[in-house]
């Protein structure tokens, strides 16, 4: 009885095995989601800090990741964005929101002379 229970379970466990080798591996969400990300690498956004577009009305979505070894943050006062500290590899989704065409300057508050661009809402 015992013997035909362990059994049981090595079938059962070995099916389950090989089915986690027949399903291809997911992809992270980060990899194709649609928006905007930004990372934080060498004291930069996207080594450039490039403007980021966005339209009055239209909420856009938008992943600040850190991929430094050193904490970042991302804030943008006049539209209410703040990350608070990413630690490495930690992300934070949030979204850009305005009701209002404008430019808004975003900035990481521990690197502001290095880290900093604008969201161009139009
Ligand atoms: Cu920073």
């Amino acid at each position: 009885m015992i013997a035909i229970v362990a059994i049981s379970f090595v079938i059962v466990g070995s099916i389950w095995a090989i089915g986690n080798f027949m399903i291809p591996h997911k992809k992270s969400n980060l990899e194709n989601f649609k928006g905007t990300l930004l990372i934080a690498q060498n004291n930069a956004f996207n080594i450039t800090n490039p403007d980021i577009n966005a339209v009055a009305k239209v909420p856009k979505k938008l992943v600040i990741l850190n991929k430094d070894f050193v904490r970042h943050d991302f804030i943008v006062d006049k539209l209410n964005i703040n990350t608070a500290y990413l630690s490495p590899d930690q992300d934070f989704i949030t979204a850009i929101a305005s009701n209002v065409p404008g430019t808004f300057e975003y900035y990481c508050s521990l690197h502001p002379a290095t880290m900093h661009g604008h969201i161009i809402v139009k």
